[in-house]
């Protein structure tokens, strides 16, 4: 079999998404998630220009191969631009494989582990009494782990919370980023206020996790992770700048609140610290980001031999084509956490068919061959693409900070 043709798809049902199509001899097609929130015609072109030559007249059965040459025939490595494109065709490749052998794709890569997925989801309000009405209204859809998100009174613009109650959407349309306001203060007083209300309300029954999104130093996150102890997180998200390890060895002296952090990694080399001195519970790279299914296969093998399981990044500004990547790879390997489900606007819906079933807060893979999501291009062409920034964040005397 042999790759003969490639293209990228740049469309914007609901919000902008980059997919490519990787075409073979034998008519069987690939699809794979090349989305990069905010940067997404970065990663079209690094995929037109430099790596769709590259995989012309490759049989697509050379995943690790093909990944290699990609990788190393960079020569400048790493970076989130290139491992998504990398990711991509990836992901597309393993696509093609499962189609033409007829199986879905987690059988080729160590099988059926579990028969369903825990997922989570978000739960934003306002305020504390909009959050737990939140809460409730995910429990009543079946949710049994979800990510609770307050705004924090005095901070106009939150992280996580939507001012109209919708659909939280962080990329907005426009010529520069958006800027929002924080204070570290005034959320490490207010957070634990927060959880000691829903555990009070719900009980010790459901999962509860929290984001902080890198906005504070070691020493407030063992301060905010010792505070929120007795409300027994199933996971504190993203504390710290994850540039740094280091970062982590203070928490984690400090706190049994368990820690996940990942979703702006994109290699190994982000997190082997993190991983091998049992620094972390949960890593949170991403299928599309983290350069397909090929390295991630490595990468959560070396996280379980050091005890530490997958929270596979899936927010709604990665396409359902990443997330059916993320069933596939949380089915097949043993250490399997928990998979983020924000679940995608009706555009979304309409443009993706996703073959996966949900249901009682639980994904149950397809058994359709590949990736078990498809993509009507027609119907994409309707929704062009238009920039969209991530926020920038500053404090309130108007320092730069960590968005
Ligand atoms: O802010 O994917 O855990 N989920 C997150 C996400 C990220 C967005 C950025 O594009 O932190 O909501
Ligand atoms: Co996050």
């Amino acid at each position: 079999m042999k790759i003969v043709n490639a293209k990228v798809i740049v469309c914007s049902p609901g919000r902008n998404f980059v997919t490519i199509k990787i075409e073979t001899d034998e008519g069987i097609y690939g699809l794979g998630d090349a989305t990069l929130n905010g940067r997404e015609l970065a990663v079209a072109t690094y995929l037109e220009e430099y790596l769709i030559p590259c995989v012309i007249d490759r049989d697509p059965f050379d995943t690790e191969d093909i990944w290699n040459y990609l990788y190393r025939g960079v020569y400048w490595r790493r970076g989130a631009v290139n491992m998504t494109a990398i990711g991509a065709i990836d992901m597309a490749l393993w696509d093609i494989k499962g189609k033409a052998l007829g199986v879905p794709v987690y059988k080729l890569i160590g099988g059926k582990s579990r028969h369903k997925l825990l997922a989570y989801t978000h739960a934003q309000g306002m305020d504390i009494d909009e959050t737990i009405e939140k809460v409730s209204e995910t429990i009543n859809k079946g949710f049994k782990a979800i990510r609770v998100q307050s705004g924090v009174p005095g901070i106009e613009k939150i992280y996580g919370i939507a001012k109209d109650g919708g659909a939280y959407e962080p990329a907005i349309k426009g010529n520069k980023p958006d800027e929002e306001l924080w204070s570290t203060e005034k959320y490490l007083n207010y957070l634990p206020d927060l959880f000691k209300r829903v555990r009070k309300e719900f009980g010790e029954d459901i999962h509860l996790l929290h984001d902080a999104h890198h906005r504070l130093t070691s020493i407030e996150t063992a301060r905010l992770g010792k505070s929120l102890e007795p409300y027994h997180l199933f996971w504190l998200e993203d504390t710290v700048a994850a540039e740094n390890q280091q970062n982590f060895e203070l928490i984690r002296q400090h706190t049994t609140t368990p820690l996940a952090v990942g979703e702006i990694f994109n290699t190994i080399f982000d997190c082997q610290h993190l991983i091998t001195r049992q620094l972390i519970d949960y890593i949170r790279m991403t299928i599309a980001h983290g350069g397909g299914l090929t390295p991630m296969l490595k990468i959560a093998n070396l996280a379980g031999l050091y005890g530490v399981r997958t929270g596979c990044h899936g927010p709604s500004d990665l396409s359902p084509i990443n997330l059916g990547a993320c069933l596939h790879f949380g089915t097949a390997i043993n250490n399997f956490g928990i998979q983020e489900y924000m679940g995608y606007v009706p555009e979304t819906k309409e443009v993706f068919d996703f073959k996966h079933q949900f249901d009682e807060g639980h994904f149950y893979p397809s058994e359709e061959p590949g990736l078990g999501v498809d993509m009507d291009f027609d119907k994409a062409k309707k929704y062009r693409y238009e920039r969209a920034f991530l926020p920038i964040n500053r404090l309130e005397d108007g320092t730069l900070y960590h968005w």
